[in-house]
Parts: C-alpha cells; sequence; structure tokens
C-alpha cells in the first residue's frame, strides 16, 4: 500500500519539508496531503484536521497501512531505512556526525526558528536581530563551513553526499535567504546546492503556488 505523507502547507511547514525531501531522495513513492495550517489553533497542536491524522497534533505524519509515524526525524529514518541506509553516509564517523548535525537542528536553534520563520515566498531586509538569534546565525553558518572544508572533496553537501542531514538544513537555507541574512562564500555555495536540488526545487513550485496565507507569520517583519 502506498504511504500517505500528512504535511503543512509548503510555503511555511519547514517540519514537513525534511521528510518530504528524504522520502523524495529515497525514492519511496508517497501521497501526499496538505492540511493547512493557520487559524486560531496556530502552533498549538490542537488543530482536529490534523489531529485527525496524528497522534500528537502536528505535522508531519506518515501512514504506512495502519501505523502512522510521526516527526519529521522519525520519518527520514524510515526513508532511510526503504533504501538500506543511502540517506546516511557509509563511512561510520561522518554518519555519527551526521546524526549530531541533524539532530542539533531538530532539538535546537529555537531563537532562530522563532525570529526567522520559514516564508519561501518572502524577501525582507535583513532586520537588527536578538543576541540569541545573532548567535544561532553564528553556530549555524560556523557548522555548515567546518563540514564543507571538511567534506567538500566528496561533493556538495555537508558530508559531501547527500544525506538526511541536509533534509533537516534545508528550509534553513530558504530562511536566511528569505531574511536577507549576509553569508560567506561556502555557506552561499551550500545554499545554492539545495536550492537547484530537483526535488527542492518541485517542493518551492508547489509552495510558490499556494495561496493560504498564516498572517501571523506573514507580519512579523515589513
Ligand atoms: N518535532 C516535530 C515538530 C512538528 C511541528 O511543530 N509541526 C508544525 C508545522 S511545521 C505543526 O504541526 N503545527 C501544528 C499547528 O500549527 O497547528 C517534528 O519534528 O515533526
Amino acid at each position: 500500500m502506498t504511504p500517505t505523507l500528512y504535511i503543512g502547507n509548503k510555503n511555511y511547514s519547514s517540519w514537513s519539508m525534511r521528510p518530504w525531501l528524504a522520502l523524495r531522495w529515497a525514492d519511496v513513492g508517497f501521497e501526499e496531503r496538505v492540511i493547512p495550517l493557520g487559524g486560531d489553533t496556530y502552533g498549538t497542536g490542537t488543530n482536529p484536521a490534523i489531529l485527525a491524522v496524528s497522534p500528537s497534533g502536528r505535522v508531519p505524519a506518515l501512514a504506512v497501512g495502519e501505523t502512522v509515524l510521526w516527526d519529521s526525524l522519525a520519518i527520514c529514518e524510515w526513508a532511510n531505512e526503504q533504501t538500506g541506509g543511502a540517506l546516511w553516509p557509509k563511512d561510520s564517523t561522518a554518519r555519527a556526525l551526521a546524526r549530531s548535525v541533524a539532530s542539533e537542528m531538530h532539538s535546537s536553534f529555537a531563537p532562530l526558528r522563532r525570529d526567522l520563520s520559514m516564508n519561501l515566498r518572502r524577501r525582507t531586509p535583513a532586520q537588527a536581530w536578538a543576541e540569541d538569534t545573532k548567535r544561532d546565525i553564528a553556530r549555524l553558518t560556523n557548522l555548515w563551513t567546518e563540514l564543507r572544508t571538511r567534506y567538500g572533496a566528496r561533493g556538495p553537501w555537508l558530508f559531501g553526499e547527500r544525506s538526511i542531514a541536509d533534509a533537516f538544513y534545508a528550509p534553513v537555507a530558504t530562511r536566511l535567504r528569505t531574511y536577507g541574512i549576509e553569508l560567506t562564500p561556502p555557506c552561499k555555495t551550500y545554499c545554492t546546492t539545495i536550492f537547484l536540488d530537483a526535488a527542492f526545487a518541485e517542493w518551492e513550485r508547489a509552495a510558490l503556488s499556494e495561496t493560504w496565507m498564516i498572517p501571523q507569520t506573514d507580519a512579523l517583519y515589513p
């Protein structure tokens, strides 16, 4: 039976983008259902349409037969297992590091997520960021630079070959672009690698054709 991935609006839902990319990269067939986020329940996990398909009240969720998997990282891991392990680096040290890098995105960067909400169709001038957000941006760009320096000879992604770590940072690259963050050449090149990826481009095209608005996010900056 074809799995169904429940996701939020492609313009806004960064957590949804990650497993969607991983499933495409793994070449796993799936159907998608977009559940528009927003309204009074936005961000609370109490949206009835989401609760009907996801026990956490959040998307993404993947229905595989009778079983529902929720949480972006767990779904990425499922996609990886369908390929026999192609979505993590082959080398065990790089693989362990890639898991640290993806997990850090999954569990941290709260100020960056608060202030640089994903919004693919938007472009704003740079803002005077809060201190904690500046620290997040510095942590992120240092991390990317370190990884590109260490693994650059193996290919253009964070660990050379494309991995779940890249699925986790792809939405972040769009946030930097949306909010006009100045980047060093290695970080710029890495963002370009993401933006030129065929699966990312497919997601972005769909996002740009959406007409839903989430005023809470769109009103963040002029
Ligand atoms: N830790 C979860 C976070 C998922 C999450 O917060 N998703 C947001 C959309 S990006 C959501 O479902 N929000 C529910 C709502 O706004 O009603 C994951 O990694 O999947």
